[in-house]
């Protein structure tokens, strides 16, 4: 069976549809809203009980959590690309994609939901702040991981690391970022990068 991506480019399938795009893969693209009724009808809660995008299917294995599927798309076609063949940065890989969804996402996503997805009547300028205050914190983190002038959370080679974490703080510049040089010029490498281009590019084709 072909490799099959659920959901919109402008959701969180965008991570792995950049990973395909990384690895060079041949894929089908479901462009499932994560509005749409069908991610809550059965068919679709089959493969991602949560009823949300993105899902992946790929020869029988069908999987949900966008990070896992870029891990997963990583180290099944991508060994010495996206995904190191060293022990040790294999575990930096998952250290950074733990903190990209457990200390990253959530003010990230704070800010997004009380400055723009929510409608505006439900949108609490306090926790906005709160968020942006929370983020400040991790974003220092960053600008000091990059202070060796270290091109890449691992070192010299791009990783599925750097896709998970600059694809989770997207929103970078309004978030802070702009206090943070070196933090924004490994953000701005990640995303210049043709399969970053190409994925993103999906965005505007609808
Ligand atoms: N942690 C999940 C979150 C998935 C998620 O919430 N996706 C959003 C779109 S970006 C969605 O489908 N929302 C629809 C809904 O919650 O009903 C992941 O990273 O895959």
């Amino acid at each position: 069976m072909t490799l099959t991506i659920y959901g919109i480019a402008a959701s969180r399938a965008i991570r792995p549809l950049w990973a395909a795009e990384e690895l060079d893969l041949t894929y089908r693209h479901i462009k499932l809203h994560h509005a749409a009724p069908e991610t809550k009808a059965p068919d679709y809660l089959r493969l991602n009980p949560n009823g949300t995008v993105p899902a992946l299917e790929d020869d029988g294995l069908v999987l949900f959590e966008s990070l896992a599927i870029t891990l997963y798309l990583a180290r099944t076609y991508g060994p010495s690309r996206l995904w190191p063949d060293d022990a040790a940065d294999q575990a930096r890989v998952l250290q950074w994609t733990l903190w990209a969804a457990t200390e990253a996402e959530p003010p990230a996503r704070q800010w997004f939901h009380h400055t723009a997805f929510l409608p505006p009547a439900e949108r609490q300028p306090a926790l906005a702040a709160a968020a942006l205050q929370a983020l400040g914190r991790r974003l220092a983190v960053l600008e000091r991981h990059f202070a060796d002038g270290r091109p890449h959370l691992l070192g010299d080679d791009f990783t599925v690391a750097d896709l998970n974490l600059a694809a989770v703080l997207q929103r970078l510049k309004d978030l802070g970022g702009g206090d943070h040089p070196r933090l924004s010029a490994w953000h701005a490498r990640c995303l210049a990068r043709p399969a970053a281009q190409r994925a993103f590019a999906l965005r505007q084709a609808g």
